[in-house]
Parts: structure tokens; sequence; C-alpha cells
């Protein structure tokens, strides 16, 4: 072990200033090539830096800094660090993955890459540089400009029932007719978009890469046309527009990982419009140099978005009714805010504090913290799920990444048919339990009596392939079980095919599971009838690639969920 080892984590980041520190924990690194240095570095942007943060301070994942040390609940010193477990036991972990949710990368990435990685990330992290305005107006695109547009639909498609889906590793988003489920046009994205969604008119889809660039499509052209691009920062993951009244079709709001900050831009064109940083203090007071922006959503009632702040834990009320004197409701709630979704009146925003293993419940009316409520491990709703459960009433549902039940959060109204059940208000009134962890997403339609719930990050094909789908009328009933690959009619293939997100047709009646393959094998679209549970039709193409999320109009304008 080298000498320069035990000084750098002796005398870490904490209490030397940052470049000495750097410079030790450089010093003591493995050896790397620029070439496998730009091979780290892109791994690292497309692989890991969404749950350890660019600057590798942790989050969804551990930190992996080369040195930390930090104090304990008991105020006593704790070190660690990527230098302290080495290459050999970083291998191990990168291709095995971990019981704490991380998943194997023995099938996505080769040996030489998983040693290099190994290597990376003993390695001081790379700082990317910050992103202004005037970085955005320089990357702004205005393709199509508003009045060489269609003044009407062009063509004679149902754009309700349109799905916008994504195709993960070819960057690139397809519009699939939801009445013919033909693919109506794909177009080119940014890196792997990671979701879709609508304007209030439900003319215009914007899509938001990995790599920062939204993309703005009308589908009022004959065939579906990107009218402009813009790039909100070098990494990102969430995007909303205005939905309040007056406001329709405004305003974009897009929330950056990296630099941390949302930016506002026109509705109709991109044209960027300005840019707010979002660093600043943690919930326990501490300075965080990297709070990403995770979910966004737009009120219906008030011309407001809520943002949430991962690494503050901080949730943020922007309103957007005067941009010049922006003011902004800053909402203490828990660490890591990840992603969330509206209770069924649509006053509640509820959002995994996913660390805390709790769910943060904002009271958009009053603008304030309705409830901080205690679950299960690593809360995932995507979006959640609302219903009208037989003994408690409306309930929210959550599914978990780290442990086997779906939750289900009893959520107040003004109803009076329901006031009997405001005793529930804001706990877990029932555990549903599922085969294992793993879950991601859950989803039912207020004309549904099914909830269907997902299985991907669980290490077993028997479960990352399926979905469990619950009955509303009794949630004693074991859950059927779909087998969404084998449904899908297509060759078994090594890497797993993780059966994850659904999305109900805009009437209600169909449900539409991604099979989500290695990226280069043809995959599918799965779409079941939600009253019979049995396939309807199989959505396959040479060109249907790694498919994830899929937002259908009508239910991503309306927040149907
Ligand atoms: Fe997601 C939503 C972040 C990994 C598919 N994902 C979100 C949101 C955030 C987020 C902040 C909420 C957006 C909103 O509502 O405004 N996701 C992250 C990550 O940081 C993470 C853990 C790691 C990463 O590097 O990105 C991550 N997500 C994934 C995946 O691996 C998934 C399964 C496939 C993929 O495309 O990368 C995936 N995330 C999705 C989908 C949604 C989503 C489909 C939208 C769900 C919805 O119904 O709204």
């Amino acid at each position: 072990m080298k000498k320069s080892y035990w000084i750098a984590s002796a005398l870490t980041a904490a209490t030397l200033p940052l470049s000495i520190a750097q410079a030790f924990a450089q010093e003591a690194a493995p050896a790397m090539t620029p070439e496998e240095k730009a091979i780290g570095k892109k791994i690292y942007f497309e692989r890991c830096a969404g749950c350890h943060g660019v600057l590798r301070k942790g989050a969804t994942g551990k930190n992996l800094e080369p040195a930390w040390s930090k104090k304990d609940k008991d105020g006593r010193e704790t070190s660690g660090g990527t230098l302290k477990l080495g290459t050999d036991r970083l291998q191990k972990i990168i291709a095995l993955g971990t019981e704490g949710g991380m998943v194997n990368y023995d099938d996505i990435l080769t040996k030489e890459e998983i040693n290099i990685m190994a290597r990376y990330i003993q390695n001081t992290p790379d700082i990317p540089p910050e992103f202004s305005l005037k970085d955005m107006n320089d990357s702004w695109k205005l393709i199509v400009p508003v009045d060489q547009r269609p003044k009407k639909q062009m063509s004679k498609i149902n754009l309700n029932n349109i799905f916008a889906v994504t195709l993960r590793d070819t960057g690139e988003l397809a519009l699939i007719d939801g009445d013919t489920k033909e693919i109506w046009q794909i177009l080119k994205t940014g890196y792997a978009v990671h979701i879709s969604r609508l304007s209030a008119s439900g003319r215009y889809v914007y899509t938001v890469g990995r790599d920062g660039l939204v993309t703005l499509i009308d589908l009022w052209f004959e065939k579906p046309t990107t009218v402009a691009t813009v790039k909100i920062g070098s990494d990102a993951r969430s995007v909303d527009t205005s939905k309040f009244k007056g406001f329709e079709d405004k305003y974009l709001v897009g929330g950056s990982y990296w630099p941390p900050q949302y930016s506002i831009m026109e509705g109709d064109t991109l044209k960027p419009l300005k840019v707010v940083s979002t660093r600043g203090m943690t919930v326990d007071g501490e300075y965080h140099p990297e709070p990403r922006v995770a979910s966004i959503v737009a009120s219906h009632i008030k011309p407001e978005w809520v943002i949430n702040v991962k690494e503050t834990g901080m949730i943020l009320l922007v309103d957007y009714s005067d941009l010049n004197n922006l003011k902004t409701t800053t909402i203490n709630s828990a660490k890591f805010l990840h992603d969330g979704g509206w209770d069924y009146t649509k006053r509640y925003f509820l959002v995994a504090a996913n660390a805390s293993n709790k769910v943060a419940a904002v009271d958009t009316k009053t603008g304030k913290l309705a409830a901080l409520v205690d679950t299960k491990k690593i809360p995932h709703p995507g979006r959640g799920a609302n219903f009208i459960h037989p003994k408690y009433g409306p309930v929210w549902a959550t599914g978990h990444l780290g442990d086997a039940v779906i939750s289900l959060i009893s959520t107040p109204t003004d109803d009076p048919k329901y006031a009997k059940f405001k005793q529930y208000n804001w706990k877990v009134v029932e555990e549903l339990k599922t085969p294992g962890a793993g879950n991601l997403f859950v989803k039912t339609h207020p004309k549904s009596k099914h909830l269907w719930t997902d299985m991907p990050m669980n290490p077993e094909r028997e479960n990352a392939e399926t979905n469990l789908v619950f009955d509303l009328n009794d949630l004693s009933k074991p859950p059927v079980k779909i087998d969404v690959a084998k449904d899908s009619g297509l060759p078994v293939t090594k890497a797993l095919r993780r059966a994850v997100h659904q999305e109900f047709n805009e009437d209600g009646t169909e449900v539409w599971i991604s099979l989500w393959g290695g990226k280069t094998d043809q995959s599918a679209i799965v779409v079941y009838d939600d009253k019979t549970l049995k396939v309807k039709k199989v959505i396959t193409d040479p060109k249907m690639i790694t498919p994830t999320g899929k937002f259908n109009v009508y239910n991503t304008v309306k927040d149907v969920y």
C-alpha cells in the first residue's frame, strides 16, 4: 500500500482545503491513460452519475469520492472512500451489484470496462463546466418558427391517444398511434430521453434527454415534427409545462442534474428566459454543492410548478406569473427527493424522499408541507396510482425499490362522501406483498379495477420480466402474475428484458408495458386488455430498441393515474 494512500485517508476532504485533499487522493489513485479516462468519463455519465452524483457525493447511490470523512449521528468521525475499497473490491461491486439496490453491470459492461471504472472512481472527479443563460441561448435551435407551423391539426389521427415512447439507447422517441397501434413517427432526441410531458393543449410534446437536450415536437403537422431544441445543462431528468388557465402552452420548465439548476423557456419556441440555481442548504442546515432537480409538476389550480430538489430535501413552489419578480415558497421536507405525483384531487403532491424512507406531501392550496409519511425502504412511485380503497377510502399507491411491498397512503379530500376516512389520512393503511423488491412503477386508471405494478430492478428473471396485477375490489386476493417477456413472443435473450412502466390508453381500457431489453435487441411494447388481462397486441419492430417510459397524450395532459 502506498504511503500517500494512508495520508489521503487520514487527512480527508472535510479537514483539508479541497484542493490539497484532492491532490493527495489523486496521487494515490491508480494510473490511467487519457484514453481510459475518456472511456471512464463517458460510462460514468451514462451509467453512474444519476445515482451517485457528478461530484460523487452520493444520493440514491453511495458516496464514491476517493476519500471522504463525516461525523456520524453520535458525532463520531467516520471515513471511507473508493481508495480504501481498492480496485479488486470495486470491480466485484460493479460486476455483481449490491444488496443496497445497485444492479449488476457484468451483462452491460465488458471486463475491461469494469476494470476501467474501478480505477476511474478512485481518481478525483472531474467537475463539468457551468451552464449559463448565454450557453442555453447559444444551443437554442428554432427549427420551425411559430408562424410557419400549421394553424390546425393536419392529420386525421386521434391525438389524445398518441403515446410518446422513449427508445432509450437509440436516443429516439417513437410516437405511436394508440388506436391503430402503428408507429406514426420516430424522431431523434437527446440521449436516453428520460420523460416526455405534454403542453396543456395536447399539441406539443416535450422530451428531455439525459444529456440535457430538450426537444419540442409539434403534433399538428401531417407527421410529428421537431420544431425546436435547446440544452438546459449537461445532465437532466425533468420538464413540465405551464398548465394554469391563461398560461396554457406559454412556458416550459426544465430541471438539471448538472449544473444544479432549473431553466424556464417559452413553451412554443423553447427560447431561454431564466435560469435559477438550486445550490444551497439542506434540510439539515449543511451547504450542498450539487442539489439536483428531481421531479417537477405543474399545478392545475395555481400558476405554479412544484420543483423537488433532491439533495437539499427542499420542495419549491415556483410562481411563474411574474418571471422578473419570481416568488418561490421553499418547503422543508426530507432527503433525497426523487419522483412523485398528484393525489386524486390534484391538491396534494406526494414525492418520495428515498434515503429517508418517507413520502413527503405538499398542500399546493396552502403552500405548506401536509405530511411526512414513514414508509418501507426506498419508495419509488413514478407518479403513483390513485384509487378508492374499499376499507380506507381515497389512497395513493407507491412501490419500493428496497422492499417487497406496495404501500397505500390515505389522502384527504373535502368530499363529504369520504369524510369517514379522515382518521386514516397520511397513514400507510395497507402494504400489499410482492415476491420481491425492485419495483419502479405502479399504475391504475379511474375506470380500471386493477393496480398494475412492475419489478424491473429485481435480480430474478421471473420477477424482472413480469408485472403483478392486484384486484382493487378485493386486495386480499393474490395478484395475477403477467409474464410480459413471454407474452411478447420474442426469443429469449441472455440479458434480462425488464418489464417496465405501465401506461393506460385514453379511455382506460388498455395497459401498455415496455420490455426493456439489451441495447441491440429488437424489443416490444405489450398491450393488455385491462378487463381480461389478456394480450391485445404486441407492438414490435426492428427499430423498437430499449423502450422504457410511455406517455399517453390525454393522460399526461390531465395527470390521470
Ligand atoms: Fe428515472 C422519472 C431520475 C433511472 C425511467 N426519473 C424520473 C424522475 C426523475 C428520475 C427525477 C421524475 C421526473 C419528473 O416527474 O419530472 N431515474 C432518475 C435517476 O436519477 C435514475 C435513478 C438514474 C439515472 O441515471 O437516470 C433513474 N429511470 C431510470 C431508469 O433506469 C429507467 C427505468 C429507464 C431509463 O429510461 O433510464 C427510468 N424515470 C423513468 C421513467 C420516468 C422516470 C419512465 C417517468 C415515470 C412517469 O410515469 O412519469
